[in-house]
């Protein structure tokens, strides 16, 4: 019953700056487990109910899902993770606004560090347009991306810059080769740990 909080970093970057993909690299080689935010939401938007319904309407609309329902979804996954004893989790996605950091700083607790893709609009947008083309994402059409572009630009850019200034924002560049960006960010990690 009485085993440790696991480390929590976050990660971060627009629609399509390779936040899943990076998260997927590192949790292989350290060990750590991601969760990705909207792989929750989208499960949750499949059920056939209300407030699947409610949610896959927010999605398919690149808006951003209000965050007593993301918390909510956080916080249980998150606690399976502490029974099994995980050691650091990697968050995809997630804050999505201000108020969900501050949430869930006050509720779950505090990350450890942010790491941040920066992409520019241009290529994120090429990246999913590709990617709709065999994804099956709904959300992965012209209009929708459009609209998650606009979505991070207006809300998300905020958290970042919250980070910034707690000083716990690491920054990598996203439109390098997945492998470099991945050896880079790994890299900054073990500097952090030493
Ligand atoms: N790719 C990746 N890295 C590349 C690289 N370095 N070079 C070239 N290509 C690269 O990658 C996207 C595509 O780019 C892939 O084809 C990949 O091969 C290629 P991916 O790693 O999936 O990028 P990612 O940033 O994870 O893109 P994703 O589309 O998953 O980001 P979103 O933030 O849009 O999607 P998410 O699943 O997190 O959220 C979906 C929706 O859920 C949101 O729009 C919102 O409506 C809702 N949501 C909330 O409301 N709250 C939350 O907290 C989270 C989600």
């Amino acid at each position: 019953c009485c085993r440790v909080q696991p480390a929590i970093f976050f990660v971060l970057g627009g629609p399509g700056s390779g936040k899943g993909t990076q998260c997927a690299m590192i949790a292989k080689a350290l060990g750590w487990t991601p969760i990705c935010v909207g792989d929750l939401l989208r499960k949750e938007a499949l059920q056939n109910t209300l407030r699947g319904n409610w949610i896959a309407s927010i999605i398919d609309e690149g808006n951003i899902v209000p965050g007593y329902v993301t918390l909510g979804l956080l916080s249980q996954a998150i606690e399976r993770e502490r029974r099994k004893g995980t050691q650091a989790i990697l968050m995809d996605g997630f804050p999505r606004t201000l108020d969900q950091a501050i949430a869930f700083e006050k509720q779950v607790g505090r990350c450890i560090a942010v790491l941040y893709l920066d992409c520019s609009l241009q290529v994120m947008k090429q990246r999913l347009l590709q990617r709709g083309l065999s994804s099956g994402r709904q959300d992965d059409v012209a209009r929708v991306i459009q609209q998650r572009l606009e979505t991070f630009e207006r809300q998300t850019s905020q958290v970042v810059e919250y980070y910034r200034q707690k000083g716990l924002l690491h920054c990598f560049s996203g439109e390098r080769a997945p492998d470099e960006i991945y050896k880079e960010i790994c890299e900054r990690i073990q500097q952090e740990e030493s």
